[in-house]
């Protein structure tokens, strides 16, 4: 009887997959990944039965059945609305609740009545099933606990293979519930929140003064040749996928990987020693460095635990300004929880897929490819309310970075890393298509009038790929010291009609809020930043990697290691001992920030 009340439930949820949630699969591998998902979890929740007994027994076996359903149907419910999965902080978000509130009974359908049919047969059925021998079955209890477990363990295993590094790097809650089951991934979220939870509960407003103290030493002057000189432009920043420094000015097979860049470039201030700042959080974690001037997360992403923060964004502080502020990127606006984090940082829109045409024509890899992208944002860029602060976000130059025949400009190269040797051209793409975005801004007129900030989200190619990298630059091996200097990403701000320079700072991506801040002539004294002014004549060049790394004029530090910039060689460890407290303070408080919530004792 109860392994048929767990194939109804197992059953019923995979049905709503397909039906409600409309849950696609690419391959027959992923088919079976999603069918299978829902047992370890109904297995758990309906074996609980198994601790009671007699009449008791039956009560529970329908009490659980009814409790699955239920979750199962406020996920329906929530996601007819929000088209989306429901997550504690949002059951929790009152404001939200009401929203819902009203629309509710439009919500509710007829057929829904169907979710109901299995209940229905199970009571009956146990009405007519006669009580005795329903006894406690502590061992067949443990036994039924232990297979779900096992299930469990089994289903992760497969999903890790479908999708590496499922729980520490991906956060679409739409991955996880293809992977792992909508009730495990609730279980899973449970556990994320109240992580997350304790460290804020335990916090109080005395922790901030120390860090305003700190930052108030660090704070630099902006030059005031630069300060204000952009003044109500249009700011159009363009996130590029996976773009690294090392392929500018560089080429392959005789011809240029980014053409279009290197000749922006020498119209630009262009930042060389820039680097990224990143973690597991990849993209979402450039954007939260960007916008916030704080770090990510050391592990998991910050976008996924702290969407629900106080925060003092740049978005927000633009918009206090008269600023329209958007984001516009071609993927699920669940992808990274940017639905959620996009309303916490104060963006007035996000334009996600929803408001893109994707066709199989017109897509490659992870969608719509770059040059239809910015072809079909412009018209969106149109209806804004300017002045606006815009962020696009590419998606093409993303491993395993494939292309169509059509799109392929330069050769692959050839090493023995076939992701080294693709990476090549779709960064060429990458390259045209946001050559013809300039192009187009230059056409509709809106060019003139617009300030450019372009930079590299992230590394496309990790030192799993040494060896073909090394072959690439030319070297006879990849060191620790030149893993560092891969993590330079380019940045550049191309402002119509100012003076081209090519900028020394060592940088990274936390010092681009105070920056843009600053060139709007807003003022940055009270804001808590651990970034500083990348124009300001004060500047310490330094930047930290989130891993505790660090990159002074002179020096690297890096797996506990101190190396001479210029040779690229050891040296002793007190040549790195001045920036120590600095890396070290910076990243701690960025943490204590984050994880305790703190800006919301914090004023301006
Ligand atoms: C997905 C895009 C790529 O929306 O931002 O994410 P990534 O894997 O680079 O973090
Ligand atoms: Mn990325």
């Amino acid at each position: 009887m109860t392994w048929l009340v767990v194939f109804f439930l197992w059953i019923k949820t995979y049905l709503v997959y397909k039906l409600y949630f409309n849950i696609r699969s690419e391959s027959i591998f992923q088919e079976l990944l999603l069918f299978i998902n829902p047992l370890s979890s109904t297995l758990f929740l309906i074996g609980i039965s198994f601790f009671f007994k007699d009449k008791l027994r039956k009560i529970m076996i329908v009490a659980l059945s009814i409790l699955g359903t239920t979750i199962l149907y406020i996920n329906v419910l929530f996601f007819r609305f929000f088209n989306d999965f429901l997550t504690l902080p949002v059951f929790f978000q009152t404001s939200n609740a009401q929203d819902v509130q009203g629309g509710i009974t439009e919500l509710i359908k007829f057929t829904d009545l169907f979710l109901m049919v299995d209940i229905v047969l199970i009571v009956y059925l146990l009405t007519k099933h006669s009580i005795s021998g329903m006894k406690i079955y502590k061992r067949p209890a443990l036994v039924v606990m232990a297979l779900s477990v096992g299930i469990f363990v089994l289903n992760l295993g497969l999903a890790q293979i479908e999708r590496p590094q499922l729980l520490t790097r991906s956060f679409d809650r739409e991955l996880l519930v293809k992977n792992i089951g909508i009730l495990n991934f609730h279980v899973y979220d449970a556990v994320i929140q109240s992580q997350t939870k304790a460290q804020r509960v335990f916090a109080d407003g005395s922790e901030i003064n120390e860090i305003v103290h700190y930052r108030r030493e660090q704070y630099k002057k902006p030059d005031m040749g630069f300060y204000g000189s952009i003044e109500g432009k249009n700011i159009i920043v363009l996130s590029l996928e996976s773009l690294q420094d090392f392929v500018i000015n560089e080429k392959v097979n005789g011809k240029e990987i980014t053409p279009f860049l290197n000749d922006l470039i020498d119209e630009s201030l262009y930042f060389e020693n820039f680097y990224h700042q990143t973690a597991q959080g990849k993209t979402s974690d450039s954007e939260f460095l960007v916008d916030n001037s704080l770090f990510g997360r050391d592990s998991g992403a910050v976008f996924f635990t702290h969407s629900g923060n106080e925060y003092q964004a740049l978005p927000e502080e633009l918009r206090e300004k008269g600023y329209y502020t958007s984001v516009m990127h071609a993927n699920n606006k669940s992808f990274w929880n940017r639905d959620l984090m996009y309303q916490s940082l104060g963006y007035d829109q996000f334009f996600d897929i929803n408001s893109y045409e994707v066709t199989e024509e017109n897509s490659i890899g992870w969608g719509l490819k770059d040059a239809d992208f910015f072809e079909q944002s412009i018209d969106l860029l149109k209806q804004q309310p300017q002045p606006y602060y815009t962020k696009f976000i590419t998606l093409t130059n993303h491993f395993p970075f494939e292309l169509g025949e059509e799109d392929r400009f330069i050769d692959e190269f050839n090493s023995s890393s076939g992701t080294v040797n693709r990476y090549f051209p779709t960064v060429r793409y990458m390259d045209y298509a946001v050559e013809q975005f300039f192009k187009q801004m230059k056409e509709e007129g809106m060019y003139e009038n617009s300030v450019f900030i372009l930079y590299g989200d992230h590394y496309g190619i990790s030192d799993y790929h040494n060896k073909a990298m090394a072959m690439y630059l030319g070297k006879e091996e990849i060191t620790n010291f030149d893993s560092i200097q891969l993590q330079k990403v380019p940045l550049i701000i191309h402002i119509p009609g100012t003076d081209p320079q090519t900028i020394e700072t060592v940088s990274g991506q936390i010092d681009l809020k105070p920056t843009i801040l600053h060139l709007l002539g807003i003022n940055t004294k009270e804001n808590i930043e651990l970034g500083s002014d990348l124009l300001s004549p004060e500047r310490d060049s330094f930047a930290v990697l989130r891993d505790g790394s660090f990159i002074s004029d002179d020096t690297v530090y890096t797996k506990g290691i101190c190396y001479d910039k210029d040779s690229g060689l050891e040296t002793e460890s007190s040549q790195c001992e001045p920036y120590f407290e600095r890396a070290t303070l910076d990243l701690r408080y960025s943490d204590q920030i984050v994880f305790g919530d703190l800006l919301r004792f914090y004023d301006r």
